[in-house]
């Protein structure tokens, strides 16, 4: 009797999830940034970045007509913030430092406001304090306006600017941060806040803003890279990577037309920052370059509207990295000939000139752009591992959005999470080397040209009241239990909605 019992316990707890376990060391986290939790945006000698002028010049750009002056007012709530991390019993916070926070007159990048400082220091001890890995974001698209007015990231003199902000950084808080990222999602600062107008500082220069824009990006990180990694790496042991916004983009058919066009539309979005920094080889993707290159002959320029890079800058950008972020929410399916749309000529868009597919299948999110595509985290996780060598992986982002009407019970973005994790589990047991997951967000926060429509948060924040009270959402229960267990049970139902802070965090 005894033992027909154990067997069965055995045969219960092999077969079942158990198995299927995040490691111990597995960083479990959540995400936020500056601009869209902070609010104090002139408080303390703060400066004016481009969102700030933007919103406030611009309001109409802002499908609410609202900006982030105040936000989740984190300046004033972090140790909220950090018991709300407590309370999920996270391993790490993942957050982005204001650039005009730290250097109000970035031109005098030794001029450091204290203020500033003491405010990221407070935050970070309080995460120390229990145990929490902060991983800082430098840049998370908050750039000072007056760096704007001489040209923002297509100035050549852009890659410098960032090498002293990063510098500042490390030597005020890398004492105590040790993961490090230099840029949030190239692609969105440089395809939609230069190639196009939905994101600051919407210059819409179709042409050439997303490629000036990403080769002084890939030079910029590349400084802060080798600055972390030759002056600071040895007395402070962390580690400097970058993060980019990589959906899925898999081929609609198995044609050989379709396959390359799958290949030419991930070398344009996502390529064109990944491959320099990540690839053996180094350099911008040579199918796309060549596509441009043809494209812009034809199109009366002199030289391709890619620009080139030296074969001395293409060694420095290749390999500054000690691990890749990817901000990983969605994908799609590319045709050769079929659903094309008009874009501007000339524009990447037009460079890369394919169709895109979104199963109606798939289920919406509050955003338009979101859909829950079956498998795409493991699909694109497989892919990077081969094509990069599998280097050490942190998902940087991951998420769901809901309309503010959706409330506490958020059932959805239960099965987002349930789902992403599932096939980051797959992931693991494929030998990708991932190390970490970071949900976007832990709060409801503004979010970009979309306002306070469109909200990602674990925890709901209520934008009208004074305290901007935080109150945790059905997700937040089953992310906590989640990381609790290592286990993803998919029957767990909180019993309650209560909230505490478990032993130990
Ligand atoms: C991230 O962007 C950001 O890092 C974060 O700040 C943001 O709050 C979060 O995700 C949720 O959006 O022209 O098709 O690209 C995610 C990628 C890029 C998605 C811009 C929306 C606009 C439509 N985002 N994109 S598209």
């Amino acid at each position: 009797m005894k033992l027909f019992l154990f067997i069965g316990l055995f045969a219960v707890s092999s077969n079942a999830q158990q198995e299927r376990r995040f490691p111990d060391d597995f960083l479990f986290g959540a995400a936020t940034a500056s601009y869209q939790i902070e609010g104090a945006w002139n408080v303390d000698g703060k400066g004016e970045s481009i969102w700030d002028r933007m919103t406030h010049t611009k309001p109409h750009l802002i499908k609410d007509m609202t900006n982030g002056d105040i936000a989740a007012n984190s300046y004033y709530n972090y140790k909220r913030d950090v018991e709300m991390i407590r309370e999920l019993g996270l391993d790490a916070y993942r957050f982005s430092i204001s650039w005009p926070r730290i250097l109000p007159n970035p031109l005098a990048p030794y001029e450091v406001n204290q203020a500033g400082v003491d405010f990221y220091n407070n935050y970070i001890n309080e995460m120390l304090k229990y145990n929490i890995t902060p991983m800082a974001t430098i840049y998370h698209w908050d750039l000072p306006q007056k760096l704007q007015d001489l040209g923002g990231l297509l100035s050549p003199m852009f890659p410098e600017w960032f090498e002293h902000y990063a510098r500042v950084v490390y030597e005020k808080f890398g004492d105590r941060v040790k993961l490090w990222t230099t840029f949030n999602e190239p692609r969105e600062m440089c395809l939609l806040g230069y190639g196009g107008d939905e994101k600051a500082p919407f210059l819409n220069l179709t042409d050439i803003g997303t490629y000036y824009c990403a080769k002084n990006l890939l030079l910029a990180h590349a400084r802060a890279y080798h600055a972390y990694n030759n002056d600071f790496k040895p007395t402070q042991n962390g580690e400097c990577g970058i993060v980019i916004n990589i959906s899925w983009i898999g081929p609609l058919t198995d044609s050989e037309e379709d396959n390359y066009a799958a290949e030419l539309k991930r070398q344009a979005e996502w390529g064109i920052y990944a491959e320099p920094i990540f690839s053996e080889q180094g350099g911008f993707p040579k199918e796309f370059a060549e596509v441009v290159a043809q494209k812009s002959i034809e199109q009366g320029y002199a030289t391709s509207r890619l620009p080139e890079l030296t074969e001395e800058e293409r060694k420095f950008i290749q390999g500054s990295f000690d691990f890749l972020g990817i901000n990983h929410y969605t994908g799609y399916l590319v045709s050769a000939n079929e659903y094309k749309t008009a874009n501007a000529v000339p524009s990447l868009l037009d460079d890369a000139d394919v169709g895109v597919y979104i199963s109606d299948d798939w289920l919406p999110s509050a955003s338009d752009w979101l859909k829950m595509v079956p498998d795409s985290l493991y699909n694109l996780l497989t892919h990077l591992k081969d094509k990069y060598n599998n280097p050490p992986v942190y998902i940087t982002e991951s998420g769901w959005s809901e309309v503010p009407e959706t409330g506490l019970i958020d059932d959805e973005r239960i099965l987002f999470y349930r789902t992403a994790l599932n096939n980051a589990l797959d992931c693991l047991e494929a030998g990708v080397n991932l190390k970490g997951y970071m949900a976007w967000s832990l709060m409801d926060n503004y979010e970009w040209i979309a306002g306070y429509t469109e909200l990602f948060g674990l925890y709901e924040v209520d934008f009208k009241s004074e305290a901007k009270t935080r109150t945790p959402r059905k997700s937040a229960f089953v992310y906590k239990q989640i990381v609790k267990t290592r286990v993803i049970d998919p029957d767990y139902e909180p019993t309650d909605m209560v909230m505490t802070i478990d032993e130990g965090h």
